[in-house]
């Protein structure tokens, strides 16, 4: 819009155009008050009725609140303002009327169900605080590709359309391609390690993944953001180096370039950047110590998989993040490579938050013929993934790699309730649209 000027840059003196949102009303009588709020802040007006036009402030005190607004007129100080200035306006447009009844309250006063909130995401943004969560979503993502370019990272772009899956203990929602039977993808996982077996060596992902995942729980998605990292010549522990520092960046972006936001949300005093030296657990220790507890009903026996209950009750005995290695290699995917000297155990590992697991990777099999055996031992079709195997004969570097739960980040980070929160249009078992 032409010469329009944002709140925050209001100075007294000025005469302006401001346009934005009708954020609150306040009639005193002889003198009423318009807060118009854009995207750097709010800004009251001032309407008083003898001296001002009829016109003038009919249309002005006659919108509904959230209807859209020009206003021209000049800014004065006023140390009784909420932000110390405030216009006397010579204009005011209505660009677009809102309806009186709103399906939620922009200004925070009355709350709504997260279901609410989802279905009116435009009205649920106009909050200060939850604007704030995807301000720091992005700051977050920003930290993460910054500190993949730092590694000499080459960010790359996988296919979403797939012929395969690949991350067994979840379900492929099934598509049809030309008529053929096509997946939404799981993970970019064979195509991230297909170019890290080219001399590009060493890449990052940040994109969707497909997961029909039939729970619905306040930490699971069915399309979710994966942050994925893949090096050539790497091994799992450089692989946990650098898992490590990607969470670490994005809390430091956090904490230093988000200071309003985390205001906003209550989180200023609270929020800690963790040290980055995250204790590595073997898969045996944990569960001896989980086991030690006494949470779990059952106590859990070398080659069971962490149960929620049990991350939890490790997560309070740990008390930060921690990564979790050694696994039994029966209970990670075939693409993962086992140790050299004991095959029961693999090089695959997680990061876990206190909460929950944020991260899962390890070294990848890179020999031709231990892959092949791989897919056998899981009962896999190997013909099936003849397009990824195949490359393993041309000269398949050892390499590690990967995939961090981009809003499992977000929602540990900022302690969020339910992951939908830190999703502008989540999907799972219910919701579809919008
Ligand atoms: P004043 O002479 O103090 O500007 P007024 O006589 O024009 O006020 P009132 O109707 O008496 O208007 O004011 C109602 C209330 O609004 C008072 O509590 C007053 O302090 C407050 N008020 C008046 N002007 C402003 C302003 N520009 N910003 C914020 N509050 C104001
Ligand atoms: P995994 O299946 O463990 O590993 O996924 C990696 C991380 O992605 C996040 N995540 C999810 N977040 C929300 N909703 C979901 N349904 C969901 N599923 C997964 C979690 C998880 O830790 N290919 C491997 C990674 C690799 O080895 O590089 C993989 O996909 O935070």
């Amino acid at each position: 819009m032409e010469n329009r000027t944002y709140t925050a840059d209001a100075e007294p003196g000025e005469s302006v155009t401001v346009a934005g949102w009708v954020h609150e009303l306040r009639d005193l009588g002889g003198i009423a008050f318009l807060i118009l709020r854009d995207t750097t802040g709010k800004i009251q007006i001032k309407f008083e009725k003898d001296e001002m036009d009829d016109e003038l402030v009919e249309t002005g005190l006659g919108v509904a609140r959230e209807s859209v607004i020009s206003v021209t007129g000049d800014v004065d100080e006023e140390p009784r303002a909420p932000t110390g200035v405030e216009i006397t306006p010579d204009s005011v447009e209505v660009v677009a009327e809102a309806d009186t009844e709103l399906p939620l309250d922009p200004s925070g006063k009355v709350d709504a169900e997260l279901s609410t909130r989802l279905d009116n995401r435009t009205l649920d943004l106009r909050k200060e605080e939850v604007q704030a969560i995807f301000t720091i979503r992005a700051e977050i993502q920003h930290a993460a590709r910054e500190t993949f370019r730092d590694l000499d990272c080459t960010e790359i772009n996988t296919p979403k359309i797939v012929a395969t899956g690949t991350e067994g203990g979840t379900e492929l929602f099934p598509i049809t391609y030309f008529g053929e039977e096509a997946f939404m993808n799981q993970s970019p996982q064979l195509f991230k390690q297909l170019i890290a077996g080219s001399n590009v060596e060493r890449v990052f992902e940040i994109g969707p993944i497909f997961r029909a995942e039939e729970h619905n729980t306040p930490r699971h998605l069915n399309e979710a953001t994966s942050i994925d990292f893949e090096g050539a010549f790497c091994d799992h522990h450089e692989a946990m180096d650098v898992a490590e520092a990607v969470v670490t960046a994005a809390y430091e972006a956090v904490n230093e370039n988000c200071e309003d936001e985390l205001e906003a949300l209550g989180l200023a005093e609270e929020f800690e950047v963790p040290t980055g030296d995250f204790p590595r657990l073997s898969y045996e220790e944990a569960i001896e110590r989980i086991n030690a507890t006494g949470e779990l009903d059952e106590q859990l026996l070398w080659g069971d998989d962490l149960p929620t209950e049990g991350e939890v009750a490790l997560g309070e005995d740990v008390g930060e993040h921690y990564f979790i290695t050694d696994w039994p290699s029966e209970i990670k995917p075939f693409y993962i490579m086992d140790q050299d000297d004991d095959e029961q155990l693999s090089t695959g590992f997680d990061l876990m938050h206190p909460r929950m697991e944020l991260v899962s990777g390890g070294q990848r099999e890179h020999r031709y013929d231990h892959l092949i055996e791989g897919f056998e031992q899981q009962g896999l079709d190997p013909e099936a993934f003849d397009y990824y195997t195949k490359m393993f004969k041309y000269g398949m570097p050892p390499h590690a790699g990967f995939g961090l739960g981009g809003e499992r980040l977000v929602m540990t980070l900022l302690g969020l309730d339910n992951i939908r929160e830190g999703v502008l249009f989540p999907r799972d078992r219910q919701r579809l649209s919008p």
